[in-house]
């Protein structure tokens, strides 16, 4: 009904403007000039606005470096992340300069040659040199610009396996992030989404034996300096893995294992202490001080005061609480690591502990559903399928 309304409403605005733009018409000076050729003072107008626009758009673009050149994000924190961000400088900067002088002579000569009575138009066919000038040199500008950029690619994506990297499996799901260490073995056990029944969360197979001492956590913890091979699984729909402080992201898709390599170098105590964060921290703690003096004066609790973590994001909208979907990243010294990874259960010690408690409560009388064991068997199938989607995907790579 408020749709209703709405169109009816805008419907008759749009008949009033018509009508008035009639009385305006019925309303001119006879002697009025109604031709539709433009005269001196028109070319003038439209000389001028042309300029003004370009200069419009000069001063906001200094404006918007100057006022929010402070979301930039820091220093990257991994081995890869200085190479990704002198291609972009390198992109960007090329690109500002050239605009700025093509948009720049293209408005000015709108308004330096503007249509004047007393001038005439310079017939002018071509020009072979200038229009080879013209081709020649953004064909070697982009071509360069390609080449480098696909170098800095093949330098990221390549995984070094020389270097042995620590396998870490990402899973996402709606509307969350699980991390599976691969443990001593650094392999992971198999996995698939039809082997998902209780604290088995992410699906690992339990009759493979690598899956045995993989641990699954609620909290990324990387040692620095190490490098570390992502292997990202999802659960439901499309998701991406996004580091911003480590410059990576990659797709994580249902039905296939997708992955990323890269070298942390900056722990988060170290990042905590840098200049940048320092500041960073400061003003969002001011924006939060002025919003709890609100909240205390309302009597409703107040936010804590903020600290800063580096955490991975969902990069695609997946759903009504992607926004939410985020998982804390700590970067830490390999003692640290070790003593936090050594805390933490095997995959093997918590299935025993399922297995356990559910044997304790079928003996109280539980019978085996046979309906379940049906779709047991009918998974190991679908597991079959995925592993080979996963041998084709990383032969791939
Ligand atoms: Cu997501």
């Amino acid at each position: 009904m408020t749709v209703f309304l709405v169109i009816i409403v805008l419907a008759l605005l749009a008949v009033t403007g018509w009508q008035i733009s009639k009385i305006f018409e019925l309303s001119k000076r006879p002697d009025a000039d109604t031709s539709q050729v433009a005269n001196d003072k028109d070319n003038k107008l439209n000389g001028i606005l042309m300029l003004a626009f370009v200069i419009f758009i000069y001063v906001i673009s200094i404006f918007c470096f100057w006022e929010y050149g402070r979301f930039y994000l820091p220093e990257a924190a991994s081995e890869h992340g200085s190479e990704y961000d002198t291609l972009m400088f390198v992109s960007i900067a090329l690109i500002m300069v050239v605009q700025v002088i093509t948009q720049g002579l293209l408005h000015f000569f709108a308004y330096k040659y503007k249509g004047e009575k007393t001038k005439k138009a310079l017939f002018y066919a071509d020009n072979d040199k200038l229009e080879f000038i013209w081709t020649i040199i953004p064909v070697i500008v982009l071509a360069g610009l390609i080449i480098y950029g696909l170098f800095t690619w093949s330098d990221i994506m390549n995984v070094n396996t020389e270097e042995d990297p620590m396998v870490v499996e990402v899973y996402a799901y709606q509307f969350a992030w699980r991390a599976r260490y691969a443990g001593e073995d650094n392999t992971l056990g198999k996995a698939n989404v039809r082997f998902i029944e209780g604290v088995n969360q992410l699906g690992v197979d339990e009759s493979d034996s690598y899956g045995k001492d993989d641990k699954i956590v609620t909290e990324l913890h990387l040692p620095v300096n190490k490098p570390v091979l992502f292997k990202f699984r999802s659960q439901d729909v499309l998701h991406s893995a996004y580091f911003p402080f480590f410059r990576a992201q990659m797709n994580v898709v249902p039905g296939m294992i997708t992955q990323f390599s890269f070298t942390p170098t900056i722990t988060s105590e170290e990042m905590r202490q840098s200049e940048y964060m320092v500041d960073k921290v400061k003003s969002v703690n001011e924006v939060r001080n002025e919003r709890n003096q609100e909240l205390a004066a309302q009597g409703e609790p107040t936010l804590d005061s903020y600290e800063f973590d580096y955490f991975l994001l969902c990069n695609k909208i997946c759903g009504q609480a992607h926004y939410n979907m985020q998982m804390k990243i700590v970067v830490e010294s390999e003692e640290d690591f070790n003593a936090w990874l050594e805390e933490q259960p095997t995959f093997g010690s918590v299935m025993a502990d399922q297995n356990k408690d559910a044997g304790q409560t079928e003996d109280k009388g539980g019978s085996e559903d046979p309906a379940s064991k049906e779709e047991g068997e009918d998974s190991t199938n679908e597991q079959s399928q995925e592993s080979e989607a996963v041998a084709v995907v990383e032969n791939n790579n």
